[in-house]
């Protein structure tokens, strides 16, 4: 039967890899989901209060540290606004909406403590989407921020469509924004175009103008939404927006499940999430618009589990850390292993065993073959129990080094250390 005790040795050389070039280690980083918000901007999302509830109930259990919605919209987000900020949930509720005092009246309305105001930054968003001038919307944002303050609120001011906007501008905007007593600024790749090194550049702009602590928000136009967010968090960004399956405008932003799983294992940030929850939480958003999960989709896909290439599955069998790198149970997903043309003799061999058929090698190269001539693509899939525990960490940085800096300052684990000299000393001979 498979070998299920995971080795951490296999992360040796991983851990290397993406320690060398990482800006600064990362020990917290906080999670904004804005499902309710973001991701109802989806084609053919829109939920009911009852299930917007559920979803901020359950958002909150498995431990984000804010859920944002719009009372904007339509009465019933109003009321699910209410209701989300008298649950007393431990999630911070931020009521998302223009940098206009009609919106901050309906935040305090339904009672809440923070309110997130945007307001486009960019030329373009300036003259096309509303019709000001760059002087007007300074002016209007800083009353919008002050009108907030002076009703108790705490806020976060976004710079919409920052990604193209002049920097000097973004500079003294944000500035103007702090000055006026925003408590965090957000920037957002708003049309999804940055590459990762220029949503650090942003960010350090941010930084460069102000002390408060940034959100990142990107979008995913060109499929960099995650690589981006990470990004920005490298380069200081303290809390990373994200929807359930990356929900969101157009094609949306980074998912929860990539960006909370690729935080503990790469980065070692240890948050106590429910990631057990991950797979619920897509499944409930499918079942409440009637949409699938996307079987590609990472961690909660039905395909991120599912094995069928002969060889991958003679390795699963065996151990299925050869080809996994979080286990299934740990996302509340299920693997799964396609028998057909792909097989191979090791698959066959596995489906005779399963079947409690005693088979030789003879057996198994013969069903191997008749099922590659068989030309059916694939036959059928089994689920495959498994029991393995996620390993602790992938990363080198924080938790993990500190622990391997204590063992190595007693002189018990120099492998990580050498595996990092190992993958330093190649880079260099290039
Ligand atoms: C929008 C704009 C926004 C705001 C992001 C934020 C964006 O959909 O109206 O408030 O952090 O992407 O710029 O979603
Ligand atoms: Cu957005």
């Amino acid at each position: 039967m498979p070998r299920l005790n995971h080795n951490e040795d296999y992360w040796l050389y991983t851990c290397a890899y993406n320690s060398s070039n990482k800006e600064r280690k990362i020990s917290s980083v906080k999670i904004l989901d804005s499902t309710l918000r973001e991701g109802e901007q989806s084609l053919g999302i829109s939920f009911t209060k009852r299930q917007r509830l559920q979803l901020a109930w359950m958002l909150d259990y498995f431990g984000v540290d804010s859920i944002e919605i719009s009372p904007v919209i339509s009465d019933s987000h109003f009321e699910s606004l209410k209701e989300m900020v008298r649950a007393g949930f431990s999630a911070q509720i931020i009521s998302h909406g223009r940098a206009l005092p009609e919106d901050i009246e309906l935040a305090r309305k339904c009672d809440a403590e923070w309110v997130a105001m945007y307001h486009s930054v960019s030329d373009i968003h300036l003259k096309s989407k509303l019709r000001i001038t760059r002087e007007q919307a300074l002016e209007r944002s800083i009353r919008a921020v002050e009108y907030a303050r002076q009703h108790g609120l705490k806020l976060r001011f976004t710079v919409e469509d920052a990604s193209r906007a002049e920097p000097s501008y973004l500079n003294s905007f944000i500035t103007e924004i702090a000055k006026a007593g925003a408590n965090r600024i957000g920037i957002p790749d708003t049309v999804g175009v940055m590459l990762p090194g220029g949503m650090a550049n942003l960010v350090r702009l941010a930084r460069d103008a102000t002390d408060l602590p940034i959100d990142v928000h990107c979008h995913n136009d060109l499929g960099l939404a995650l690589a981006n967010s990470l990004a920005a968090m490298e380069a200081g960004a303290d809390q990373i927006h994200t929807t359930i399956d990356g929900l969101g405008e157009r094609v949306g932003i980074a998912s929860l499940a990539e960006v909370t799983m690729v935080l503990r294992l790469l980065y070692g940030v240890e948050r106590n999430f429910r990631y057990e929850m991950l797979s619920e939480l897509s499944a409930l958003v499918a079942n409440y618009t009637g949409s699938q999960i996307p079987h590609s989709k990472p961690l909660v896909g039905r395909n991120a589990y599912t094995h069928k290439a002969g060889t991958h599955l003679s390795a699963i069998i065996s151990d299925p850390e050869a080809y996994e790198v979080v286990s299934p149970r740990e996302v509340g997903n299920r693997r799964r292993i396609v028998f057909g043309e792909l097989s191979g003799k090791n698959g066959a061999a596995f489906l005779l065993r399963i079947l409690g058929v005693e088979s030789t090698s003879e057996i198994s190269r013969k069903i191997a073959r008749g099922l590659k001539n068989l030309q059916c693509g694939d036959l059928f899939e089994i689920e495959l129990p498994e029991s393995r525990e996620l390993p602790h960490s992938m990363s080198s940085g924080n938790k993990k080094e500190e622990a391997e800096d204590e063992e190595q300052a007693k002189g018990t684990r120099p492998e990580s250390l050498q595996a990092e000299a190992n993958v330093e000393q190649a880079l260099r001979a290039r």
